[in-house]
């Protein structure tokens, strides 16, 4: 018996109505709203969507807590503790979103002890619904998902992103990585607009590698648990393990293409998660 599974059951229906809000929402007129830059931007949607989210999981267990992206802009802590905690980003890829381009997700993860234990990624416009259980696989529309096989990054596709920094040295950091990658060289460089997307994309064996440095718990913490459960492993960008809070990640197939792929990435570190 999964003492998890009544959780994770709801996170996928509540992720199904959250992606008809977002779906509605996309047709029309829609206030943007900034954050930590100009180019960080949230809607009322974002907001609706979070509040949807924790109201209905409150109601059905009330002792468990939240990490929210709008709740933590709010001013709400970004604390992990040991217990069961949903991580929730209401719509990953929002700047897709205020655009019209179809990559747009609700990320739902939930750890317990710190460890993550399921992760629910519903990209809205494509009608997607991807899970992934600990120790139980994770799939796509029901469908088993499996990371590729390629062991050689000259013959791989490589996710990323520009994120929402554009401080020039850090721009310059991202191009030099972007650059250095693009020439080892690659099949292609390819971003989705949405970390939990690219992630997903990773576990489907559509792209070999996704890293980026500036991303947030809630953009990683649902489709964490799908990679590593399609066969594939989290790192940082240095090449250490994987740090839920530290703003890093790199998502590979295989461990031989992410050794390869942190030689050429420029490491910075922006404040984490936990120390906003
Ligand atoms: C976004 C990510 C995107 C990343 C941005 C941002 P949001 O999440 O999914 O890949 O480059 O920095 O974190 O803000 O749309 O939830």
């Amino acid at each position: 018996m999964d003492p998890w599974q009544d959780a994770m059951d709801h996170a996928v229906a509540v992720a199904r109505r959250a992606g008809t809000l977002v779906r509605d929402a996309v047709q029309k007129d829609m206030k943007v709203m900034l954050k930590s830059s100009s180019v960080d931007l949230v809607t009322q949607t974002d907001q609706k969507v979070e509040n949807l989210i924790i109201q209905s999981v409150t109601e059905k267990f009330p002792t468990h807590c939240f990490i929210g992206e709008e709740s933590v802009a709010a001013g709400e802590a970004c604390l992990l503790t040991d217990q069961p905690t949903w991580i929730v980003d209401p719509v990953d890829g929002t700047t897709n979103f205020v655009h019209g381009y179809p990559f747009v997700a609700v990320s739902i993860g939930f750890t317990v002890n710190k460890q993550l234990e399921f992760g629910v990624v519903y990209s809205c416009l494509e009608d997607k619904m991807y899970t992934g259980r600990k120790g139980r696989g994770s799939f796509c529309n029901g469908l088993s998902l499996q990371v590729s096989s390629q062991k050689d990054i000259t013959q791989s596709m490589v996710a990323t992103e520009f994120g929402s920094n554009r401080d020039p040295e850090v721009v310059d950091k991202i191009f030099c990585s972007m650059r250095r990658i693009l020439c080892l060289p690659v099949h292609g460089m390819r971003g989705a607009g949405s970390a939990a997307l690219n992630m997903c994309h990773v576990a489907a064996g559509s792209v070999e590698v996704y890293y980026e440095t500036g991303i947030h718990c809630w953009d990683v913490a649902a489709a964490g648990v799908i990679v590593t459960e399609a066969g594939g492993l989290l790192m940082d960008v240095d090449g250490g393990p994987f740090d839920l809070m530290s703003r890093r990640v790199v998502a590979v197939n295989c461990q031989i293409i992410g050794d390869r792929v942190v030689k050429q990435i420029e490491c910075f570190s922006p404040q984490r998660d936990d120390e906003g």
